[in-house]
């Protein structure tokens, strides 16, 4: 049975200001993934302290805040069958200089703290996340024609 999940992908100051929303947002439309949810923001720090909870004692959790505080972001909400495992790996791993090649960090940075975009680890936190930035209504629900070209009918069912 199919499994559709939604993602919470951020582009973050670094992906912006390099000019790579256009990139990173043609990579998961050309992958098939679907965009329910956008918008540019500045995000606050009470977000960021909900959004990063989980490095929270760590080291570098004051300054991860502050720089993804420093410029504007785009949040994105993306859906489709397993589309979060589906989109780290387009992602690639944390330490930009090591990632894949062949994914957007892998092809875009070299960075640990500037690797252009968050995604969702899970569907705890994906659930978690699509809240802190995004309102129910901010969540557009309809037919993509594109549907029935990228999964079999039997994928498609919920
Ligand atoms: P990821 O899930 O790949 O985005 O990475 P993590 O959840 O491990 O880390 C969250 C963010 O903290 C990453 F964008 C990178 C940053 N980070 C640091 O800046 N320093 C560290 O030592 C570890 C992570």
């Amino acid at each position: 049975m199919a499994d559709i999940q939604r993602s919470a992908v951020l582009v973050k100051p670094d992906g912006l200001q390099r000019g790579l929303i256009g990139e990173i947002i043609g990579r998961f439309e050309r992958k098939g993934l679907k965009l329910v949810g956008l918008k540019m923001m500045h995000m606050t720090d009470a977000q960021l302290s909900e959004w990063y909870v989980e490095h929270k004692d760590r080291s570098f959790f004051n300054d991860l805040k502050s720089y993804m505080a420093s410029m504007p972001i785009v949040a994105m909400v993306w859906e489709g069958v397993d589309a979060i495992a589906t989109i780290r790996k387009l992602v690639g791993t944390t330490l930009g200089r090591e990632a894949e090649a062949g994914s957007i960090r892998g092809d875009f940075s070299m960075s640990q703290q500037l690797n252009l975009i968050h995604a969702s680890a899970n569907v705890g936190d994906a659930e978690r996340e699509v809240k802190i930035v995004f309102t129910q209504d901010e969540l557009i629900e309809y037919s993509s024609v594109m549907e029935e070209l990228i999964y079999a009918d039997f994928e498609r069912k919920k």
